[in-house]
């Protein structure tokens, strides 16, 4: 009889369970999102036990154990399985998790030391359980020592001698810098004859960069970016020499949970056809801000983490720019100590119209997607982004720059009458700044804007449409199990 396809999923983090940053998002949704396609694979999620887990609230089994071979003496490793709506989750234990305080930290050679051992145990853990898996699905550095491990230490291992690699890349400048110490003391070998450029031989991503069987990343957009200078982080050139299995996948959105017609957080729910009760959240915002209550004033929102990456920084001078006209700005986030206190500083000097809220705080996020006019997202590189898919979902027109998954997924209305939103080409404030001069003027034209907000809205960003990409690859991968990958080391 033939059985459905095995994929082990692995990842740092995911939703329910420990969420920091996107990939939590995506491990969270891609799996159960496979779950539901017809002739689904039997996909599996593992993920570290992390100390922020509630092991009571997820009824944890225990179901292996056994030791990691360490430089240092073997290591033990518990696993525990849970059942989280049909998907079967494993999360791995064991001392480099217990000393562990957080999820990821600034000390690469710790969370090296942590995640090596954790890739190494998940490949371990598919033995002692007798499954074997037809796909190993990585996800960024912390797990891409599986894929290489493959290749290397397990490359004669009957049991996976059947099994094919996915290296999905959530974010590229995280190689895993000072994690090469950990891999050796794993027994991982550098590669150092390899096609990788010679600092990056012994860095857990580039490794599986190098040896996984397809590679893939989160947008279309992205996918063609790495392999430039500005965007490929010093591997762009080794990336051309995979540029065949390199594929782009856009990331979806749990429509469920972002409905603005559903959303209890929101004053008055509002759907497409009834856009005009969207007003009562944008009064209800600008009182619980202390703005004034101005419909006839665009408010401009920024959301996230306030890092290089997202490009607050641009913000806050492309806001000094366009101060003559008339507008509100909320910015919401933590972050950067010094780019808070930028942020600060501008609601310092704009005090009538500018709120800096220095925070976490997914309730009030969710009230400003719904009562915000524009929401600013001037990334200065964005592999696929969540921000612009729940903006325009609850028809918050994002003004951002055109890059990765941000221009995969916004149009911009200048060059198109269909768009959704307005794209600047530039990670400057000057770049920005026309564009947020050119959204606030369509704002003011009052009969074209709820079309924008509309068509926005409209847009479908289902989980079903990746995961039925996610599908295909695997089956892709089966059909032509192994490449002809030679690292010489
Ligand atoms: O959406 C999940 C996320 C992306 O653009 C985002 C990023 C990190 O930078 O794939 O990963």
């Amino acid at each position: 009889m033939e059985r459905n396809l095995r994929v082990l999923f692995l990842a740092a983090e995911a939703e329910p369970f420990v969420k920091i940053g996107g990939l939590g998002d995506v491990a969270g949704a891609l799996p159960p999102a496979l779950l539901s396609l017809p002739d689904h694979p039997d996909v599996r999620l593992v993920i570290p036990l992390h100390k922020q887990i509630n092991q009571k609230t997820y009824k944890l089994k225990p179901v292996a154990a056994f030791e990691v071979e360490h430089a240092g003496g073997p290591i033990q490793a518990e696993v525990f399985k849970t059942n989280l709506n049909n998907l079967t989750v494993y999360l791995i234990n064991g001392a480099p998790f217990e000393e562990a305080e957080f999820v990821y930290t600034s000390d690469t050679l710790a969370d090296g030391y942590k995640y090596t051992f954790f890739s190494l145990a998940a490949l371990e853990l598919c033995r002692t359980i007798d499954w074997q898996p037809d796909i190993v699905h990585a996800h960024d550095w912390h797990t891409a020592a599986s894929v290489y491990a493959l290749k290397t230490n397990y490359r004669k291992d009957p049991f996976y001698q059947a099994t094919s690699t996915l290296l999905t890349i959530h974010n590229l400048p995280y190689l895993g810098n000072g994690a090469g110490p950990a891999l050796k003391n794993f027994g991982i070998p550098k590669a150092s004859k390899s096609a990788l450029p010679w600092w990056a031989q012994d860095m857990p991503l580039p490794l599986g960069l190098l040896t996984a069987d397809k590679i893939n990343t989160v947008s279309k957009g992205y996918a063609q970016e790495m392999l430039t200078p500005d965007f490929g982080s010093g591997l762009e050139e080794f990336l051309q020499t995979r540029r065949s299995d390199l594929i782009g996948i856009l990331n979806g959105l749990d429509l469920d949970n972002w409905n603005p017609e559903t959303d209890p957080n929101l004053a008055e729910n509002f759907n497409t056809e009834s856009l005009g009760r969207r007003a009562k959240n944008k009064t209800t915002l600008q009182n619980e801000l202390g703005l004034s209550t101005n419909r006839d004033l665009p408010l401009l929102a920024f959301i996230g983490r306030m890092d290089h990456q997202k490009g607050v920084d641009i913000a806050l001078e492309a806001l000094r720019n366009i101060a003559d006209l008339e507008w509100q700005a909320v910015i919401l986030g933590t972050g950067d100590p010094n780019i808070e206190i930028s942020a600060n500083q501008l609601a310092d000097e704009m005090p009538d119209r500018v709120r800096a809220l220095i925070r976490f705080d997914s309730t009030l996020a969710r009230k400003i997607y719904a009562g915000a006019d524009i929401m600013m997202i001037p990334s200065r590189y964005e592999p696929c982004g969540l921000i612009q898919m729940i903006s325009m979902r609850y028809g918050c027109v994002p003004v951002a720059r055109s890059t990765g998954g941000l221009k995969d997924t916004i149009l911009d209305y200048g060059s198109h009458r269909a768009g959704t939103g307005f794209l600047f080409p530039q990670a400057n404030p000057d770049s920005m700044a026309n564009a947020l001069r050119r959204a606030c003027t369509t704002y003011s034209d009052k009969r074209r804007w709820p079309y924008l907000q509309k068509r926005g809205m409209q847009k479908n960003f289902s989980w079903k449409k990746s995961a039925l990409q996610y599908q295909n690859l695997y089956q892709m991968l089966i059909n032509h199990k192994h490449s002809n990958i030679n690292i010489n080391h």
